[in-house]
């Protein structure tokens, strides 16, 4: 478990999840949150953030403004979802964030955050990673900070989640959004653990899942996150849109590392089309650790006992 965390989000329902299984764990201290503006529109997003940190008693860590847009934009009707968040009944009423415009812009923040920290910090990354290497890119003795960045990327032996224009199908959003930053990113060979879909396609959000967690729905956090999950469920009748435990796997990974199956592999990432934000297997490429497989009884079991509060 990291004692120091650092959480770079893109407010997909599942990015508030994240936070949310964040805030639930005990020894970890989340010293800051930056939100790229990649799966979500930026003011609500950074509003739900704040929202879920006054929920858990939290609302004193600081927030980071992501400015920076990538290439590859992501469906708006996906980035809108944040507005129906802050408007359930559990945080339509809690008060509104700061005005966005005077939090420090991402990679200032997170320079500082890393820097001023007494110890190594963990990164978590549940978006796009462009934040993070502006930052290190303005601020290279950055490295000498990171214990570990987790990152919910990537998809090596299974088809991607992207379907585009000029696209073959081989890329996974988070990577596709900004494939030039992913590249520059693994190119540092920092100690860097991949989620992809490769691991997460092994944990959907099933309707049994959200039953159990319905049986628990006297604890707030049972029935908030239920309510979350349930506004995911357009996006299950059509296979390709399935929506997976994507971010909240990655997150789990912090707290049971041991329940996951990992491979050190060398890879690279494509940067132009038809496969651009492709990340493949490349004895020439860069060395990282990518998840493969995970106990998903463990898993589930897990988010059923956190969100018991
Ligand atoms: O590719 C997975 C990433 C995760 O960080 N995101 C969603 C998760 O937050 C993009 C994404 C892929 N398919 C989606 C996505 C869908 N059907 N709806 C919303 N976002
Ligand atoms: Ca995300």
């Amino acid at each position: 478990m990291p004692k120091y965390l650092l959480m770079d989000h893109d407010g997909g329902i599942d990015d508030l999840l994240s936070l949310l299984l964040v805030l639930t764990m005990p020894d970890v201290e989340l010293i800051g949150v930056s939100v790229t503006p990649a799966d979500c529109f930026l003011e609500p997003a950074l509003e739900s953030t704040y929202k879920l940190l006054q929920l858990m008693g939290q609302e004193n860590v600081p927030l980071g403004r992501g400015d920076y847009n990538g290439v590859n934009a992501f469906p708006a009707e996906w980035r809108a979802r944040p507005e129906i968040v802050n408007a359930l009944p559990l945080l339509i009423n809690l008060p509104k964030s700061p005005d966005p415009y005077t939090y420090q812009s991402a990679p200032e923040f997170i320079i500082d955050r890393l820097m001023s920290a007494p110890g190594n910090v963990t990164v978590l990354l549940t978006g796009p990673c462009s934040n993070l290497v502006l930052a290190l890119e303005k601020e290279p003795s950055l490295k000498d900070k990171i214990a570990e960045i987790v990152w919910m990327a990537g998809a090596f032996r299974t088809t991607g989640n992207v379907q585009m224009y000029q696209h073959d199908g081989s890329a996974e959003w988070n990577v596709f959004w900004d494939p030039i930053s992913a590249q520059k990113l693994i190119a540092y060979e920092l100690p860097l653990t991949l989620i992809p879909l490769d691991v997460t396609n092994h944990t959907p959000v099933t309707k049994s899942f959200l039953s159990r967690l319905a049986s628990q729905i006297d604890y707030k956090l049972s029935n908030l996150t239920g309510q979350f999950w349930a506004l995911t469920l357009d996006t299950i009748p059509a296979y390709h849109y399935t929506y997976f435990m994507w971010d909240i796997l990655a997150t789990s990974y912090l707290a049971m590392p041991e329940q996951f199956q990992v491979e050190t592999v060398t890879a690279n990432v494509s940067t132009r089309p038809p496969n651009a934000g492709q990340t493949y297997l490349d004895d020439h490429g860069y060395v990282m650790k990518i998840a493969t497989d995970v106990n998903t009884s463990v898993f589930y079991d897990y988010l059923l006992t956190q969100f018991r509060q």
